[in-house]
Protein backbone atom coordinates (compact mmCIF):
# COMPACT_ATOMS: atom_id res chain seq x y z
CA UNK A 1 0.00 0.00 0.00
CA UNK A 2 1.60 3.27 -1.32
CA UNK A 3 0.33 6.89 -0.38
CA UNK A 4 1.75 10.05 -1.79
CA UNK A 5 0.31 13.23 0.01
CA UNK A 6 0.73 16.82 -1.31
CA UNK A 7 -0.98 20.36 0.62
CA UNK A 8 -1.15 23.64 0.22
CA UNK A 9 -0.88 24.39 -3.71
CA UNK A 10 -3.24 27.38 -3.35
CA UNK A 11 -4.03 27.41 -6.96
CA UNK A 12 -5.31 31.10 -7.71
CA UNK A 13 -3.20 33.15 -5.40
CA UNK A 14 -2.47 36.53 -5.91
CA UNK A 15 1.55 35.70 -5.00
CA UNK A 16 0.91 32.17 -6.92
CA UNK A 17 3.18 32.22 -9.42
CA UNK A 18 3.01 30.10 -12.56
CA UNK A 19 5.80 28.10 -12.02
CA UNK A 20 4.21 26.44 -8.75
CA UNK A 21 1.41 25.49 -10.97
CA UNK A 22 3.25 23.96 -13.61
CA UNK A 23 5.84 21.90 -10.75
CA UNK A 24 2.74 20.77 -9.63
CA UNK A 25 1.52 19.52 -12.95
CA UNK A 26 4.82 18.14 -13.95
CA UNK A 27 4.31 16.29 -10.58
CA UNK A 28 1.09 14.44 -10.72
CA UNK A 29 2.38 13.61 -14.52
CA UNK A 30 5.24 11.86 -12.91
CA UNK A 31 3.22 10.48 -10.00
CA UNK A 32 0.83 9.26 -13.27
CA UNK A 33 3.89 7.70 -14.99
CA UNK A 34 4.81 5.68 -11.77
CA UNK A 35 2.38 3.41 -12.82
CA UNK A 36 4.80 1.83 -15.97
CA UNK A 37 7.84 2.74 -14.44
CA UNK A 38 8.79 2.56 -10.41
CA UNK A 39 11.51 5.13 -9.21
CA UNK A 40 13.93 4.57 -6.76
CA UNK A 41 16.00 7.03 -5.08
CA UNK A 42 18.81 7.54 -2.41
CA UNK A 43 17.34 8.65 0.96
CA UNK A 44 20.78 9.04 3.08
CA UNK A 45 22.38 5.55 2.86
CA UNK A 46 19.00 3.64 1.78
CA UNK A 47 17.11 2.99 -1.52
CA UNK A 48 13.97 3.93 -1.72
CA UNK A 49 11.33 2.43 -4.04
CA UNK A 50 8.70 4.93 -5.13
CA UNK A 51 5.55 2.59 -6.32
CA UNK A 52 2.33 3.66 -7.90
CA UNK A 53 0.27 4.74 -5.12
CA UNK A 54 -3.43 3.62 -4.15
CA UNK A 55 -4.24 7.18 -3.03
CA UNK A 56 -3.43 10.45 -3.27
CA UNK A 57 -3.95 13.03 -0.44
CA UNK A 58 -4.21 16.24 -0.94
CA UNK A 59 -4.15 17.60 2.25
CA UNK A 60 -5.49 21.32 2.25
CA UNK A 61 -5.29 25.29 0.77
CA UNK A 62 -5.00 23.25 -2.88
CA UNK A 63 -7.46 25.86 -3.58
CA UNK A 64 -6.86 29.96 -2.65
CA UNK A 65 -10.73 31.07 -2.01
CA UNK A 66 -10.15 33.30 0.88
CA UNK A 67 -7.26 35.27 -0.97
CA UNK A 68 -7.77 34.97 -4.85
CA UNK A 69 -5.20 36.87 -7.37
CA UNK A 70 -7.24 40.29 -7.49
CA UNK A 71 -10.10 39.34 -4.81
CA UNK A 72 -11.28 37.18 -7.78
CA UNK A 73 -12.09 33.68 -7.66
CA UNK A 74 -12.32 33.23 -11.66
CA UNK A 75 -8.32 32.77 -11.27
CA UNK A 76 -9.04 29.70 -9.08
CA UNK A 77 -10.81 28.23 -11.31
CA UNK A 78 -8.53 29.35 -14.50
CA UNK A 79 -5.84 27.90 -12.35
CA UNK A 80 -7.27 24.67 -11.75
CA UNK A 81 -8.33 23.41 -14.86
CA UNK A 82 -5.52 22.00 -15.69
CA UNK A 83 -4.28 20.20 -12.72
CA UNK A 84 -7.67 18.88 -12.08
CA UNK A 85 -7.51 17.45 -15.31
CA UNK A 86 -4.42 15.05 -14.55
CA UNK A 87 -6.07 14.13 -11.05
CA UNK A 88 -9.07 13.08 -12.44
CA UNK A 89 -6.96 10.86 -15.14
CA UNK A 90 -4.49 9.02 -12.16
CA UNK A 91 -5.14 5.80 -11.69
CA UNK A 92 -5.65 5.90 -7.68
CA UNK A 93 -8.15 7.42 -5.46
CA UNK A 94 -8.06 10.88 -4.51
CA UNK A 95 -8.73 11.92 -0.90
CA UNK A 96 -9.30 15.66 -0.56
CA UNK A 97 -8.94 16.88 3.29
CA UNK A 98 -10.15 20.36 3.55
CA UNK A 99 -7.94 22.96 4.27
CA UNK A 100 -8.78 26.70 6.34
CA UNK A 101 -7.73 28.53 2.82
CA UNK A 102 -10.43 26.18 0.68
CA UNK A 103 -13.01 25.21 3.66
CA UNK A 104 -16.34 26.68 1.79
CA UNK A 105 -15.31 22.77 0.13
CA UNK A 106 -16.28 21.49 3.05
CA UNK A 107 -19.85 21.67 2.40
CA UNK A 108 -19.41 19.11 -0.28
CA UNK A 109 -18.46 16.04 1.94
CA UNK A 110 -21.52 14.70 1.69
CA UNK A 111 -22.03 15.12 -1.91
CA UNK A 112 -18.38 13.80 -3.09
CA UNK A 113 -18.14 11.04 -1.11
CA UNK A 114 -16.47 8.21 -3.20
CA UNK A 115 -17.89 9.49 -6.03
CA UNK A 116 -16.54 7.46 -9.03
CA UNK A 117 -14.65 8.90 -11.80
CA UNK A 118 -14.49 7.60 -15.76
CA UNK A 119 -11.58 5.58 -15.09
CA UNK A 120 -12.57 3.73 -11.87
CA UNK A 121 -11.08 5.48 -9.27
CA UNK A 122 -12.63 7.35 -6.30
CA UNK A 123 -12.81 10.97 -5.31
CA UNK A 124 -13.57 11.86 -1.59
CA UNK A 125 -13.98 14.86 0.26
CA UNK A 126 -12.98 15.42 4.18
CA UNK A 127 -14.36 17.89 5.81
CA UNK A 128 -11.39 17.83 8.56
CA UNK A 129 -9.53 14.78 8.65
CA UNK A 130 -8.51 11.37 7.22
CA UNK A 131 -9.88 9.34 8.49
CA UNK A 132 -13.24 10.37 9.75
CA UNK A 133 -13.92 10.01 13.26
CA UNK A 134 -15.29 7.34 14.95
CA UNK A 135 -16.80 7.52 18.62
CA UNK A 136 -14.94 10.27 20.17
CA UNK A 137 -11.13 9.24 18.80
CA UNK A 138 -10.22 9.56 15.32
CA UNK A 139 -8.32 6.32 14.65
CA UNK A 140 -5.55 6.12 12.14
CA UNK A 141 -5.02 3.98 9.01
CA UNK A 142 -2.58 1.60 9.09
CA UNK A 143 0.16 1.55 6.39
CA UNK A 144 2.76 -1.26 6.98
CA UNK A 145 3.43 -1.33 10.77
CA UNK A 146 2.07 2.10 11.40
CA UNK A 147 -0.99 4.05 11.87
CA UNK A 148 -1.23 7.30 9.94
CA UNK A 149 -3.77 9.98 10.56
CA UNK A 150 -3.88 13.22 7.99
CA UNK A 151 -5.74 16.67 8.99
CA UNK A 152 -4.38 20.09 7.46
CA UNK A 153 -3.18 21.84 10.21
CA UNK A 154 -4.89 24.65 10.95
CA UNK A 155 -6.40 22.90 13.82
CA UNK A 156 -3.25 23.53 15.50
CA UNK A 157 -3.47 27.63 15.22
CA UNK A 158 -4.55 29.55 18.55
CA UNK A 159 -5.97 32.06 15.82
CA UNK A 160 -8.23 29.53 14.42
CA UNK A 161 -9.82 28.21 17.54
CA UNK A 162 -12.45 31.00 17.68
CA UNK A 163 -13.28 30.39 14.16
CA UNK A 164 -13.76 26.46 15.29
CA UNK A 165 -15.61 26.98 18.83
CA UNK A 166 -18.44 28.71 16.53
CA UNK A 167 -18.40 26.40 13.76
CA UNK A 168 -18.74 23.82 16.55
CA UNK A 169 -21.55 25.82 18.20
CA UNK A 170 -23.86 26.85 15.24
CA UNK A 171 -23.27 22.83 13.64
CA UNK A 172 -21.83 24.92 10.35
CA UNK A 173 -18.65 26.07 8.85
CA UNK A 174 -18.01 29.80 10.13
CA UNK A 175 -15.99 31.97 8.64
CA UNK A 176 -16.88 35.86 8.55
CA UNK A 177 -14.15 36.57 6.04
CA UNK A 178 -15.23 34.05 3.92
CA UNK A 179 -18.68 35.38 4.24
CA UNK A 180 -17.21 38.98 2.62
CA UNK A 181 -15.38 37.42 0.38
CA UNK A 182 -18.36 35.93 -0.55
CA UNK A 183 -19.92 39.33 -1.57
CA UNK A 184 -16.73 40.58 -3.11
CA UNK A 185 -17.27 38.32 -5.52
CA UNK A 186 -20.72 39.81 -6.84
CA UNK A 187 -19.21 41.21 -10.30
CA UNK A 188 -20.35 45.12 -9.57
CA UNK A 189 -18.40 44.78 -6.16
CA UNK A 190 -15.40 43.57 -7.45
CA UNK A 191 -14.52 45.73 -10.54
CA UNK A 192 -16.14 49.02 -8.79
CA UNK A 193 -15.27 48.59 -4.91
CA UNK A 194 -13.28 51.71 -4.40
CA UNK A 195 -15.81 54.44 -6.78
CA UNK A 196 -18.14 52.47 -4.67
CA UNK A 197 -16.72 53.31 -1.43
CA UNK A 198 -16.38 56.94 -1.87
CA UNK A 199 -20.32 56.81 -3.06
CA UNK A 200 -21.15 55.32 0.11
CA UNK A 201 -19.39 57.37 1.98
CA UNK A 202 -20.50 60.71 0.42
CA UNK A 203 -24.19 59.52 1.03
CA UNK A 204 -23.24 58.12 4.27
CA UNK A 205 -22.45 61.58 5.59
CA UNK A 206 -25.02 63.59 3.27
CA UNK A 207 -27.38 61.83 4.84
CA UNK A 208 -26.10 61.83 8.06
CA UNK A 209 -26.09 65.55 8.16
CA UNK A 210 -29.82 65.51 6.85
CA UNK A 211 -31.38 62.96 8.78
CA UNK A 212 -29.33 64.45 11.88
CA UNK A 213 -32.08 67.73 11.41
CA UNK A 214 -35.11 66.08 10.47
CA UNK A 215 -35.34 62.83 11.85
CA UNK A 216 -37.89 63.08 14.35
CA UNK A 217 -40.71 63.82 12.23
CA UNK A 218 -39.50 61.62 9.29
CA UNK A 219 -39.63 58.92 12.01
CA UNK A 220 -43.10 59.90 13.34
CA UNK A 221 -44.76 59.53 9.32
CA UNK A 222 -43.88 55.94 8.45
CA UNK A 223 -44.25 54.50 11.99
CA UNK A 224 -47.85 56.03 12.68
CA UNK A 225 -50.64 53.73 11.07
CA UNK A 226 -53.67 55.47 9.68
CA UNK A 227 -55.84 56.25 12.07
CA UNK A 228 -59.33 56.14 10.18
CA UNK A 229 -60.75 52.46 9.80
CA UNK A 230 -61.75 53.66 5.60
CA UNK A 231 -57.82 54.28 4.82
CA UNK A 232 -57.23 50.85 6.56
CA UNK A 233 -59.30 49.06 4.24
CA UNK A 234 -56.58 49.01 1.54
CA UNK A 235 -53.67 47.19 3.93
CA UNK A 236 -56.05 45.03 4.74
CA UNK A 237 -57.07 43.73 1.45
CA UNK A 238 -53.57 43.58 0.90
CA UNK A 239 -52.78 41.96 3.52
CA UNK A 240 -55.23 39.07 2.78
CA UNK A 241 -53.94 39.17 -0.81
CA UNK A 242 -50.02 38.64 0.72
CA UNK A 243 -51.74 35.82 3.26
CA UNK A 244 -52.57 33.91 -0.37
CA UNK A 245 -49.70 34.65 -2.06
CA UNK A 246 -47.44 32.78 0.90
CA UNK A 247 -49.70 30.17 1.60
CA UNK A 248 -49.54 29.63 -2.14
CA UNK A 249 -45.51 29.81 -1.55
CA UNK A 250 -45.24 32.62 -4.69
CA UNK A 251 -42.26 33.87 -2.79
CA UNK A 252 -41.00 36.61 -4.59
CA UNK A 253 -44.30 37.50 -5.78
CA UNK A 254 -45.48 37.87 -1.60
CA UNK A 255 -42.01 39.82 -1.55
CA UNK A 256 -43.09 42.39 -4.61
CA UNK A 257 -46.27 43.11 -3.22
CA UNK A 258 -44.70 43.67 -0.01
CA UNK A 259 -42.57 46.08 -1.12
CA UNK A 260 -45.09 47.87 -2.91
CA UNK A 261 -47.91 47.91 -0.23
CA UNK A 262 -45.43 49.10 1.90
CA UNK A 263 -43.94 52.23 -0.37
CA UNK A 264 -47.69 52.90 -1.51
CA UNK A 265 -47.77 53.49 2.48
CA UNK A 266 -45.00 55.37 2.55
CA UNK A 267 -45.49 57.62 -0.60
CA UNK A 268 -48.04 59.65 1.42
CA UNK A 269 -45.27 60.67 3.31
CA UNK A 270 -42.39 62.40 1.05
CA UNK A 271 -39.90 62.36 4.05
CA UNK A 272 -40.53 58.59 4.63
CA UNK A 273 -40.24 57.81 0.98
CA UNK A 274 -37.07 59.96 1.01
CA UNK A 275 -35.67 58.22 3.78
CA UNK A 276 -36.44 54.79 1.78
CA UNK A 277 -34.91 55.35 -1.25
CA UNK A 278 -31.97 56.83 0.58
CA UNK A 279 -31.24 53.99 3.10
CA UNK A 280 -31.62 51.73 -0.16
CA UNK A 281 -29.06 53.27 -2.43
CA UNK A 282 -26.75 53.91 0.67
CA UNK A 283 -27.08 50.09 1.22
CA UNK A 284 -26.31 49.10 -1.76
CA UNK A 285 -23.34 51.05 -1.81
CA UNK A 286 -22.56 49.96 1.92
CA UNK A 287 -22.35 46.04 0.44
CA UNK A 288 -21.10 47.27 -2.78
CA UNK A 289 -17.46 48.33 -1.18
CA UNK A 290 -17.39 47.54 2.23
CA UNK A 291 -16.64 43.59 1.30
CA UNK A 292 -13.76 44.86 -1.25
CA UNK A 293 -12.39 47.08 1.76
CA UNK A 294 -12.01 43.76 3.68
CA UNK A 295 -10.99 41.79 1.39
CA UNK A 296 -8.35 43.51 0.51
CA UNK A 297 -7.00 44.14 3.88
CA UNK A 298 -7.46 40.62 5.56
CA UNK A 299 -4.47 39.54 3.69
CA UNK A 300 -2.27 42.39 6.29
CA UNK A 301 -4.42 41.04 9.24
CA UNK A 302 -4.03 37.83 8.64
CA UNK A 303 -0.27 38.00 8.01
CA UNK A 304 -0.12 39.60 11.62
CA UNK A 305 -0.67 36.27 13.07
CA UNK A 306 0.19 33.78 10.39
CA UNK A 307 1.56 30.01 11.42
CA UNK A 308 3.30 29.85 7.36
CA UNK A 309 6.71 29.51 7.77
CA UNK A 310 6.49 27.50 10.97
CA UNK A 311 8.57 23.69 11.16
CA UNK A 312 6.69 20.89 12.67
CA UNK A 313 8.75 21.59 15.85
CA UNK A 314 7.35 25.17 16.23
CA UNK A 315 3.95 23.96 16.02
CA UNK A 316 4.22 21.68 18.73
CA UNK A 317 6.57 23.62 20.90
CA UNK A 318 4.55 27.58 20.59
CA UNK A 319 1.80 25.08 21.55
CA UNK A 320 0.44 25.92 18.56
CA UNK A 321 -0.30 22.04 19.06
CA UNK A 322 -2.20 21.05 22.32
CA UNK A 323 -1.97 17.81 23.22
CA UNK A 324 -4.11 17.40 25.60
CA UNK A 325 -7.00 18.03 24.03
CA UNK A 326 -5.74 15.85 21.13
CA UNK A 327 -7.85 12.70 20.71
CA UNK A 328 -5.80 10.92 17.40
CA UNK A 329 -5.04 7.56 18.32
CA UNK A 330 -1.73 7.09 15.49
CA UNK A 331 1.60 6.71 15.53
CA UNK A 332 2.53 9.23 12.48
CA UNK A 333 0.38 12.64 12.31
CA UNK A 334 0.89 13.94 8.66
CA UNK A 335 -0.35 17.71 7.89
CA UNK A 336 0.33 20.54 6.23
CA UNK A 337 -0.80 24.54 6.30
CA UNK A 338 2.68 26.08 7.65
CA UNK A 339 4.52 25.21 4.49
CA UNK A 340 7.50 24.07 5.95
CA UNK A 341 8.35 20.29 4.83
CA UNK A 342 9.84 19.32 8.57
CA UNK A 343 9.03 16.83 11.03
CA UNK A 344 9.20 16.16 15.34
CA UNK A 345 8.86 13.74 17.44
CA UNK A 346 8.20 11.13 18.61
CA UNK A 347 8.53 12.24 22.15
CA UNK A 348 6.73 13.61 25.02
CA UNK A 349 5.21 17.07 23.88
CA UNK A 350 4.51 15.10 21.11
CA UNK A 351 2.27 12.53 22.97
CA UNK A 352 5.20 9.87 21.51
CA UNK A 353 3.50 10.36 18.18
CA UNK A 354 5.86 11.52 15.05
CA UNK A 355 4.59 14.90 13.03
CA UNK A 356 5.16 14.98 9.70
CA UNK A 357 4.35 18.27 7.61
CA UNK A 358 4.12 17.79 4.13
CA UNK A 359 5.32 21.36 3.09
CA UNK A 360 3.72 23.17 -0.03
CA UNK A 361 3.88 23.98 -4.10
CA UNK A 362 3.66 27.53 -3.17
CA UNK A 363 6.99 30.32 -3.33
CA UNK A 364 10.10 29.74 -3.88
CA UNK A 365 12.89 27.82 -1.68
CA UNK A 366 13.84 29.73 0.98
CA UNK A 367 16.68 29.99 3.48
CA UNK A 368 14.74 30.43 7.39
CA UNK A 369 16.87 30.22 10.55
CA UNK A 370 19.71 28.60 9.40
CA UNK A 371 17.09 25.61 7.96
CA UNK A 372 15.87 25.13 4.39
CA UNK A 373 12.18 25.81 3.65
CA UNK A 374 11.75 23.92 0.43
CA UNK A 375 8.81 24.48 -2.41
CA UNK A 376 7.43 22.31 -4.20
CA UNK A 377 7.61 19.24 -1.31
CA UNK A 378 5.54 15.92 -0.95
CA UNK A 379 5.30 12.77 0.97
CA UNK A 380 5.67 9.04 0.04
CA UNK A 381 4.31 6.56 2.66
CA UNK A 382 4.85 2.85 2.36
CA UNK A 383 5.09 -0.27 4.18
CA UNK A 384 8.94 0.48 5.02
CA UNK A 385 8.42 3.75 6.17
CA UNK A 386 7.78 7.76 5.20
CA UNK A 387 9.75 10.21 3.20
CA UNK A 388 9.80 13.68 2.98
CA UNK A 389 11.22 14.37 -0.65
CA UNK A 390 11.09 17.70 -3.05
CA UNK A 391 9.87 17.73 -6.58
CA UNK A 392 12.44 19.35 -8.60
CA UNK A 393 11.17 19.14 -11.98
CA UNK A 394 11.85 16.90 -15.30
CA UNK A 395 11.45 13.74 -12.73
CA UNK A 396 14.39 14.87 -10.23
CA UNK A 397 13.20 13.95 -7.13
CA UNK A 398 15.31 14.42 -3.64
CA UNK A 399 15.42 12.99 -0.31
CA UNK A 400 14.70 15.20 2.57
CA UNK A 401 13.96 13.10 5.54
CA UNK A 402 13.26 9.73 6.02
CA UNK A 403 11.16 8.10 8.37
CA UNK A 404 11.87 3.98 7.96
CA UNK A 405 9.62 1.61 9.90
CA UNK A 406 10.02 -1.41 8.37
MN1 LIG B 1 -3.61 26.41 5.64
Amino acid sequence: MAYIVVSDVHLGSKVYDLHNRDMFCGFLNWVRGLENKEETIKCGTKDVTIHKPENLVLLGDMLELWDPKDGDRDNVIKDSIIPFSILSDMNCDKIYVIGNHDDSLGELEDDVNNVVLPNGKKFTIYDRHYPEKKADTATGIHIGKKSYFFLHGHQFDKEQAILAWVSDLIGESWNPLGWFQDLFNIFDTKKHWKRNFLIFSLLFLAGGFFWSKFLPPVLQGPLTFPGSLSSAILPVLSGIILLFFIIKRFYELSAALFVLFLGSWLFSNQSGLLAIIWGTVTGYFALGSIPGVVANTQRKFYNMFKATDKTAEQVITDKYYNKDKDTIEADIVVFGHTHFASSYGPNPDTGNRLFINSGCFYGKDKNIDGKMRYANTFIYIDDGGAYIMRWQGQGKIECIEAFPTG
